[in-house]
């Protein structure tokens, strides 16, 4: 079946404030340069290209009480999700190129808004190798990248857990995690605490990717927004090296693709990030071409023989 796609704003967040090693911050000129925006128009799409919004430069200053540039993280959140709340209001598809995965937490409080303004039923598909649960208490690193799903479901400091003006933005049973395979030890307790759903890499070697994704999509219908926050972190390094964080054992090539495609044929996307990617890590810029065109299955590209 082929189908009709929303017309669709790129917004980049160029910073790697959150992040534990520099570079993220080239991310969206890279996903630029490998040809998003074309390979969306190719496809029939109505594509926008809005540029970057801005922030503070990255001082590069040790964690203070747990958080890493909280100030800095606080300035380029809002301004995410101001970007973001305008396109949801003009009836556009956000898709944000980051930028680290702090800035998450002012694109899920825009969507939470949007969802809380609309009526409509809020799932979050989460496609990380980590879980990003930490709290400045328990964080190995004052990263926040390792932050924002605890700031969505309420755990953080006000400035970041307020940012859409209610909290929690979310509740834990709204979203699903897919692909994760490095946890904190405290951070476990804390998604133990909160019943995150959790599809960890054990679950998808056991299982499958296919039964992993229907279980995800469990539910998701003709009200309902789909978030997908994509971290690249969360391919396998040997196809995905342009990352900060990478963990072996992550999808495949086609596990990934199939992610994508099933993503694709619910038909509900309403917003996406595409996170975390490293020019910096990266080699001829490979992992944002493999980003790209992983994208294009999210817009219905792999449905070749069944259109
Ligand atoms: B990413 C770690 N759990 O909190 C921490 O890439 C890594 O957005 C966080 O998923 C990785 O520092 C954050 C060790
Ligand atoms: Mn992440
Ligand atoms: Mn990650
Ligand atoms: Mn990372």
């Amino acid at each position: 079946m082929s189908r009709t796609y929303p017309p669709v704003s790129l917004i980049g967040a160029p910073t790697d404030i959150g992040a534990g090693h520099r570079g993220a911050s080239m991310g969206p000129e890279a996903m630029r340069i490998a040809g998003l925006g074309e390979a969306l128009i190719a496809r029939g799409i109505d594509v926008v290209d809005r540029g970057d919004v801005t922030g503070p430069r990255n001082p590069w200053l040790p964690p203070v009480d747990g958080y890493r540039h909280l100030n800095e993280v606080v300035a380029w959140n809002r301004a995410v999700m101001e970007a973001l709340s305008a396109e949801f209001r003009a009836g556009r598809m956000p898709i944000l190129l980051g930028g680290d995965h702090c800035l998450a937490i002012g694109s899920l409080s825009a969507v939470a808004r949007h969802c809380r303004e609309t009526g409509k039923k809020l799932r979050v598909l989460w496609l990380d190798a980590h879980s990003d649960f930490n709290t400045h208490e328990v964080t190995p690193s004052g990263n926040i990248h390792g932050m924002p799903v605890a700031c969505a479901c309420g755990l953080g400091p006000d400035a970041l857990t307020g940012l859409g003006g209610h909290v929690p933005a979310m509740r834990p049973d709204q979203i699903r995690q897919i692909g994760i395979r490095s946890v904190d030890p405290p951070e476990k307790k804390l998604i133990q605490q909160y019943g995150l759903d959790v599809y960890d890499m054990r679950y998808i070697d056991e299982v499958g990717m296919k039964r992993t994704m229907e279980a995800a999509l469990d539910g998701v219908g003709a009200d309902t927004h789909l978030h997908v926050s994509f971290d690249v972190d969360f391919l396998d390094p040997s196809i995905a090296p342009g990352v900060g964080t990478t963990v072996p054992g992550g999808p495949n090539y086609r596990e990934a693709q199939l992610v994508m495609e099933m993503i694709a044929d619910s038909g509900r996307m309403g917003s996406l990030d595409i996170m975390e990617l490293n020019p910096a890590l990266d080699s001829h810029n490979r992992t944002a071409e493999l980003a790209v065109d992983l994208v294009e299955s999210l817009f219905g590209k792999s449905t070749l023989m069944r259109d």
